[in-house]
């Protein structure tokens, strides 16, 4: 591949094609490569058109969210760096080689570290006020200037339905194996109701919807917050799912596919310091609604990416990469053990949101 995208690629960027390449990072969906030229560094990325079937639709909303941020940054009212869209030699946000890829690069940016699992309550609460910071600045954009590019993203009874039609196909009889991985699933569906009671009161916002901590990087020199990354899921939905993906990714001292289930669960501390480090940033911005919404939202971020793993593992891995023999049940057992722990410390947990 590197080959590939020295010569067939890396000209288009207007980089000398002896530039190194390296893979970059731990996404699920798209491929993510370091470019280091001699004079310039990029990210480069080969966008999934399966899932971003409208990859075009991905760079131009980029583009937008980037050039607000970049606008408020200049006033003085956005303080985290920008990753932008590079520009091709021909002035277009991406290259399409059709069955070679659709390729779009960012700005790299250098000093930057990213982590799986969250160390202590200063990151997570770092972390989390980033991400609010983030949404607060995006809080003024026009969200019509949005395409949904995956449509019904986070959409839990949109999620059930794909689980029993996996179901329902088994098409890699993988079934007997997830049985009761998929009976606990389909017993939660209490918290549709609990979503129906309360969405038609929450705005629409400009989200992130993908809040993982990997998603946020840091300044290795100190550790402060350096910039929010990953935009390519910035789409009109509910803060609430923001909030609950963090939970999700910063509450566990495991990462989402560790094996180690015994010791997957929320962590209060941390808990306590999204809570604090959000609200810090969001506090004027959130409707009482929104505030209300925040603990649903995370049982539902915890249930849902385990329904969607779970269904991609009976639908054959056909979402998202995986790097072993069933690695999405993996995935799916570990978050919905974290998702028991959620409701297992609702009282004790839901008190720092109050
Ligand atoms: C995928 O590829 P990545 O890591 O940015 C997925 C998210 C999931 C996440 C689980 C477009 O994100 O929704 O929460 O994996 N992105 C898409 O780690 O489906
Ligand atoms: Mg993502």
């Amino acid at each position: 591949m590197s080959d590939f995208i020295k010569q067939q690629v890396l000209p288009h960027f207007g980089i000398e094609i002896d530039a190194k390449v390296s893979p970059l990072g731990n996404g699920h969906i798209n491929d993510t490569y370091l470019v280091r030229g001699e004079h310039a560094e990029m990210v480069l990325q080969r966008i999934n058109t399966e899932v971003f079937k409208t990859p075009n639709a991905l760079v131009n909303n980029a583009q937008k969210i980037a050039q607000h941020l970049r606008q408020k940054r200049q006033c003085a009212e956005y303080h985290l760096k920008v990753v932008s869209p590079l520009m091709t030699q021909d002035h277009q946000l991406a290259v399409d080689l059709a069955d070679n890829g659709f390729w779009r690069a960012i700005n790299y940016l250098p000093n930057s570290h990213s982590i799986d699992v969250v160390g202590d309550e200063q990151q997570a609460q770092a972390a989390a006020k980033a991400f609010g910071h983030f949404s607060q600045a995006l809080s003024d954009f026009d969200a019509e200037q949005i395409d949904d590019v995956i449509p019904q993203f986070h959409h839990l009874p949109g999620r059930i339905t794909q689980l029993e039609q996996a179901v329902a196909h088994n098409s890699k009889q993988r079934l007997a194996d997830c049985q009761q991985w998929v009976d606990f699933a389909l017993t939660q569906q209490g918290l549709l109701k609990e979503l129906s009671d309360i969405e038609s009161q929450l705005p629409k916002r400009i989200c992130h919807n993908d809040t993982k901590i990997n998603n946020m990087l840091f300044d290795k020199r100190d550790m402060s917050s350096m910039a929010i990354i990953d935009l390519d899921t910035c789409m009109k939905g509910h803060l609430m799912y923001d909030f609950g993906d963090m939970v999700r990714t910063f509450c566990s001292p495991e990462e989402e596919d560790s094996t180690n289930l015994s010791n997957v669960q929320v962590r209060e501390n941390i808990f306590a310091a999204i809570c604090q480090g959000y609200l810090s940033e969001l506090s004027s911005v959130l409707t009482e609604a929104e505030r209300k919404s925040l603990w649903l939202g995370a049982k539902i971020i915890c249930l849902m990416i385990g329904v969607r793993f779970l269904t991609d593992h009976l639908n054959g891995d056909v979402y998202f990469n995986i790097h072993h023999e069933n690695h999405n049940l993996e995935r799916a057992a570990n978050q919905f053990t974290l998702y028991k722990s959620l409701l297992a410390n609702e009282a004790k947990l839901k008190k720092h949101l109050s």
